[in-house]
């Protein structure tokens, strides 16, 4: 008896549908700034959820650009500059947040403008080669984000953000953002 109730959970963890719940993470409030003019790159900023166990996020691809890179942004001195991180730990259970002035999903060569309302597909893949794919939303040129998780952020560095996405493409001027 023990052995068959064994076999039956076992069948049931093997269930499309309970795999489904063993994603290695969750994303919630995606969003990236609508296109300006003839921007060349965009940003994402999204909330990531950690599963059951720590992944660490080493790439990022969307059908909308080119390329696609996970960015921090950074104190240099005086300068905040922002620069391409190899990976991100997303530890079990945490939730980490990328947000203005800080971690987001960098968009180079962008294949088509973002206007407000509109979704797009973007997905992140783990170090171990898994991959979650969710939808961003374009928001108002204004937009910050959601309340939630932008506690920690200044609004000093919002606007330095704010200032280099209006940059045509960043990477032109040799990383000084202001
Ligand atoms: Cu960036």
């Amino acid at each position: 008896m023990r052995r068959l109730l064994l076999f039956i959970a076992l069948f049931l963890l093997s269930l499309p549908g309970l795999a489904a719940a063993q994603e290695p993470f969750s994303v919630s409030d995606a969003w990236a700034r609508p296109s300006m003019g003839a921007a060349q790159s965009g940003a994402v900023f999204l909330t990531v959820n950690g599963g059951s166990q720590e992944v660490t996020l080493a790439g990022a691809q969307t059908p909308v650009a080119e390329r696609a890179e996970l960015h921090t942004h950074q104190m240099d001195g005086a300068v905040m500059r922002m620069r391409q991180v190899e990976s991100i730990d997303i530890p079990a259970g945490k939730q980490v947040f990328f947000a203005p002035g800080g971690y987001h999903i960098m968009l180079f060569g962008m294949k088509q403008t973002l206007e407000q309302g509109e979704r797009f597909e973007v997905t992140l893949e783990t170090g171990g080669g898994e991959r979650v794919t969710f939808e961003a939303e374009v928001k108002s040129a204004s937009y910050m984000g959601p309340q939630n998780g932008q506690g920690h952020m200044g609004n000093q560095d919002h606007m330095m953000d704010r200032d280099h996405m209006m940059d045509r493409d960043h990477m032109m001027q040799g990383g000084q953002q202001n």
